[in-house]
C-alpha cells in the first residue's frame, strides 16, 4: 500500500512520523529516528538556550494516554542547526520545531534554523508548560504579529503547530491569522494543555511541575484533535496541508485523521510508551484499514469524511 504523502511539495515516503517531543530531543534519539521507519525526523521544540526542562516525574503514561510537563527540555538552537546536515543524510525529510521563551527569541531562532535548511519549519505556539507563560495560539495578535515576524527570515516551508480550540469562533478567529500570515502547513494539535491526572489511592497529583497540571496526549485527547482537523479542513477549504496529531495509537486512529483531511499524522504518546517500531506496526494497520475499505492512496480518503 502506497502510505507517502507530500506536504508543502515535500515528499514523505510515509505519512506516520513522531510528533515533536517524543524520542527526538539527543542527538542519538534524533539518529536513532532516522534509522526507524519514522517518515521524517522532527526534533524537539528549540529554545535559544539549551535546557533541562522541568523537575521530574514530568511525563505519566496511563491506559487512556499521558499527561507532561517536560518543560521545553531541548539542546539549544545553535546545536540543532549544526545536527540538520547530518539529519538530512538519513533520507527522509527534517522538520524542525521552533519555540522560544519569548516573542523575539522565535525570529532570532528561526533565521539560523533556516539557513541549516531543514526540509520544513513548524513554529510551535502552543507549549503549555511553562510556568508563568500563556500558550501563545491562545492569543490571535500575539500569534499574527509572531507569525509575520518568522515569516520574514524562513525560506522553507512553514507550517504553524496550534493549541486545541474548543469553539467555532476561536477556529475562524485563528483561521484568518492563519490566512494572512503565509502559513504553508498545520500541525493540529499541541497537548490538551493543563489537565490534571489524580492518583486516588495515593491521593496525589502524577507530575511534580505546576502542582501536577500538564498537557494530555494520548486516546484521550483523539475527539479533540479530529474536530480541529475537521474544522481547519473546511476553513481553508483544503488548500493548507494539516499533519494531524492528536489520540493516534492505531491504523484506524490514522484513517480517521485523514478522512477528517489529514495528509501526515504524528505519534506521541503511543511512541514514547511502545518505542519505534510503532511506526512499523501503523503502516501495517493503516494499509489493512484502506485495503478492506478499497481505497489504494491516502487522496482518495483525505478529507471524505461523510455529514448526515
Ligand atoms: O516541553 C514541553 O513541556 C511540551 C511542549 Br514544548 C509542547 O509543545 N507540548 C507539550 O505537550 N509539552
Amino acid at each position: 500500500m502506497d502510505l507517502s504523502t507530500t506536504i508543502a511539495g515535500v515528499r514523505f515516503s510515509s505519512c506516520f512520523m513522531n510528533a515533536s517531543g517524543a524520542l527526538c530531543v539527543t542527538r542519538e534519539e534524533l539518529l536513532a529516528l532516522g534509522r526507524s521507519r519514522t517518515g521524517a525526523i522532527v526534533t524537539k521544540s528549540m529554545t535559544v538556550e539549551p535546557r533541562d526542562g522541568n523537575p521530574a516525574p514530568r511525563y505519566y503514561g496511563f491506559p487512556g494516554g499521558s499527561i507532561n510537563s517536560m518543560g521545553l527540555p531541548n539542546l539549544g538552537y545553535r546545536a540543532y542547526a549544526a545536527l540538520i546536515p547530518e539529519l538530512k543524510t538519513l533520507g527522509k525529510p527534517v522538520i524542525a520545531s521552533v519555540a522560544g521563551l519569548c516573542e523575539d527569541d522565535f525570529p532570532t531562532i528561526a533565521a539560523t534554523i533556516n539557513a541549516a535548511k531543514p526540509d520544513l519549519i513548524e513554529v510551535n505556539l502552543s507549549c503549555p508548560n511553562i510556568p508563568g507563560k500563556p500558550q501563545i495560539g491562545y492569543d490571535a495578535e500575539a500569534s499574527e504579529r509572531l507569525l509575520k515576524r518568522v515569516r520574514k527570515v524562513i525560506t522553507v516551508p512553514m507550517g504553524v503547530k496550534l493549541p486545541p480550540y474548543f469553539d467555532p469562533a476561536h477556529h475562524e478567529m485563528m483561521g484568518e491569522v492563519i490566512g494572512r500570515c503565509g502559513v504553508d502547513f498545520l500541525n493540529l494539535i499541541n497537548s490538551v494543555g493543563n489537565g490534571l491526572v489524580v492518583d486516588p489511592e495515593r491521593e496525589v497529583v502524577v507530575i511534580k511541575p505546576k502542582g501536577g497540571f500538564g498537557g494530555l496526549g494520548g486516546t484521550i485527547i483523539k475527539p479533540v484533535a479530529l474536530a480541529n482537523v475537521r474544522a481547519f479542513w473546511k476553513i481553508f477549504e483544503g488548500r493548507i496541508p494539516i499533519i494531524g496529531t492528536g489520540g493516534v495509537v492505531n491504523g484506524v486512529d490514522a484513517f480517521e485523521h485523514v478522512l477528517c483531511g489529514a495528509s501526515a499524522v504524528q505519534i506521541g504518546t503511543v511512541l514514547v510508551e511502545e518505542g519505534l517500531d510503532v511506526f512499523g506496526r501503523l503502516e501495517m494497520e493503516l494499509s489493512a484499514q484502506l485495503s478492506k475499505k478499497g481505497y489504494t492512496r491516502l487522496e482518495d480518503c483525505r478529507g471524505k469524511l461523510k455529514e448526515l
